[in-house]
């Protein structure tokens, strides 16, 4: 098919053939021809966001709730500029989004045009891949090309910079049948000979864990790793980015690793012989001090991207490959090893992970003054809401409480920003997978200073039909900051006290932004409150919990220390004592 149209309907057109139905963005100068045939389109919806940092997080948390690709759009300039912070969250955590930005016309590209930003080269080391195009011709395939690297191999973001005039020229519109990258092959298939390595390995190995990473979750791999863990027996864990992976509820199920992790998931890494690595990274908040971490075990590292294999630990057994690939021939290769008689022995292994599970589970204190624990709030609404529902966090005390504290027992069911760590992702996250599954109860879990960088997009929610729900862990203060205050800085609070609880009201704000605002300062109160909001449904509700300010993330483990040192609780050091042999 081909027929004389402008680049800008080339540019939509590329996206009906991509398959989207949903752009979030906001128009301006160099990217406005673009938005006049969006007018036209049958297909793709535009939600006007009230800032552009709201339109990539919502094309992340569409993304990373659906498997689709999500995309975002902005003008050139400042409109692009605020596309950075969501592009590196996208780069960091491996969500597959396309970002379209305008840019100046070509002839004006190098001048210091009006609003001229080279968004190519800002985000050079936050995208996978992106392009610069001047050549209306070139638009359909750029589009496809970019569809193509942002969902396959590691999936990335990836930015499509079209100058104006490209926009407003006229061209042709085909849509490539064939992509030609030929840079660009990612190893899918692993290598049998070391998949076979690592079942043998699995079934010698006396003390060994399942590090469970993202990877699993962005290779749609559940469903296989659960068979591989029932067939095996071995313990897993599931990082911050895999909640959700495995069920919390099932027995193998250690929990989380790393800073807050909990004691068991934490020291079975730590002690263990054998870690099986699936698509996760050995990053600093999993691994402590790099140089004591689980100084006795051997590494099986099977990811897609062969830079991450050996970058922070070396491998023994290194596989490239596509997750649900790697681990369903690694349940053949297990299976041919327990055919000829050879099966893992783990039952003292277990013994011991049983008792460091009954002897440190997470738990928490009752605020002794009676006012609101926020790690109660949270844990009853996971129980209200139940683990069909979709809960996207922010990032601090609420999002690792919302991450020890639910029970996640389905894929795609936790969102979170693990790597770059970005206030403010919340709600546009929740946003975006809400219109991603319109049918799913879609909470965002936030913090009072979150919540204060991006609530405006509430304002998209309530006029754009989008009724998600809010959760505010309202403890007046940069929470986790304060955290760190307390425990390394003296208590000496150097701003991060938000006096929330005075300013803003948040319920008059949602009210504002034409939501449901309750408010709830006692235990007594939290299930009605959560019920009250989940019988709205017709408009986006904001709940105001107002919790003790004091209350900290256990277990922990010291940045830059080893996990060797982690604490249960203020002054708890686990006693392994009966484990030294281990
Ligand atoms: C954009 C951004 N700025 C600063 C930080 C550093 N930071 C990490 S957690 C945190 C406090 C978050 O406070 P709040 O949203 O109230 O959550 P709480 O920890 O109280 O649950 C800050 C400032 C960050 N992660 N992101």
């Amino acid at each position: 098919m081909t027929d004389q149209v402008t680049g800008a309907q080339a540019l939509i057109r590329s996206l009906e053939a991509a398959g989207v139905d949903t752009v979030f963005g906001i128009p301006g100068g160099a990217i406005l021809p673009a938005y006049d045939p969006l007018l036209d389109s049958a297909q793709v919806r535009h939600v006007l966001v009230r800032h552009e940092q709201g339109a990539g997080h919502a094309a992340e948390g569409y993304a990373q709730a659906t498997g689709r690709v999500g995309v975002c759009m902005a003008t050139s300039g400042p409109g692009a500029t605020n596309l950075v912070t969501p592009i590196a969250d996208a780069y960091m955590d491996s969500v597959p989004i396309v970002a379209i930005t305008g840019q100046v016309p070509s002839g004006a590209i190098g001048t210091d045009a009006f609003q001229e930003a080279d968004i190519c080269g800002i985000t050079m080391p936050i995208t996978k891949h992106n392009f610069l195009v001047t050549n209306p011709d070139d638009i359909p395939r750029t589009l496809a090309e970019a569809f193509h690297i942002a969902a396959t191999g590691r999936p990335g973001p990836v930015l499509v910079d079209i100058a104006k005039d490209a926009l407003q020229a006229s061209t042709t519109f085909s849509w490539p049948r064939e992509l030609d990258l030929p840079g660009y092959r990612p190893t899918v298939r692993p290598h049998a000979k070391q998949v076979r390595e690592a079942a043998r390995l699995m079934v010698e190995a006396r003390r060994p864990v399942l590090y469970v990473g993202g990877g699993v979750l962005k290779a749609r791999a559940a469903a296989e790793l659960r068979v591989l863990a029932e067939l095996t027996g071995i313990p897993l864990v599931t990082t911050l980015m895999a909640r959700g992976a495995f069920p919390d509820s099932h027995r193998q199920h250690l929990g989380m690793p790393g800073m807050h992790g909990s004691v068991a998931a934490v020291t079975a890494l730590q002690k263990a012989d054998l870690i099986i690595s699936l698509g996760a990274r050995f990053d600093d908040r999993v691994t402590g001090k790099l140089s004591t971490f689980a100084p006795e075990a051997k590494i099986v590292h099977a990811d897609i991207d062969p830079a991450e294999i050996g970058k922070n630990r070396a491998a023994d057994v290194p596989i490239v490959g596509d997750c649900r690939e790697v681990v369903a021939d690694l349940v053949v290769a297990v299976q041919a090893e327990h055919d000829a008689g050879r099966h893992g022995d783990y039952a003292a292994w277990w013994q011991t992970l049983d008792q460091w599970r009954g002897t440190y589970p997470l738990g928490y204190d009752v605020p002794p003054d009676g006012s609101l624990a926020p790690q109660y709030v949270i844990e009853r609404l996971g129980r209200i809401a139940g683990p069909e529902a979709i809960y996207a966090a922010g990032v601090g005390q609420h999002q690792m409480w919302a991450s020890q504290f639910i029970s996640y027992e389905h894929p795609y069911t936790w969102l979170n920003s693990g790597g770059l760590g970005t206030m403010g992702y919340a709600v546009p996250a929740a946003m975006g997978a809400k219109v991603g599954r319109p049918d799913a109860l879609v909470w965002a879990i936030d913090g009072d200073g979150c919540f204060q960088m991006t609530n405006q997009e509430l304002v998209t929610c309530a006029i754009n039909n989008i009724p998600i729900k809010v959760a505010v862990i309202n403890n007046g203060s940069l929470g986790m900051v304060r955290q760190w205050q307390t425990l390394f800085y003296n208590e000496r609070y150097s701003n991060t006290d938000l006096d929330t609880h005075r300013l803003p009201d948040f319920v008059k704000l949602a009210e504002a932004y034409g939501c449901a605002g309750l408010r709830c300062d006692s235990a007594d109160a939290v299930d009605a409150t959560i019920e009250k909001a989940m019988a709205i449904d017709d408009l986006p509700v904001v709940v105001d919990f107002v919790v003790h300010p004091d209350a900290m993330v256990w277990p922990m483990v010291p940045a830059g220390t080893s996990n060797d040192e982690i604490m249960a609780a203020r002054g708890v050091r686990p006693d392994f004592g009966e484990d030294d042999d281990l």
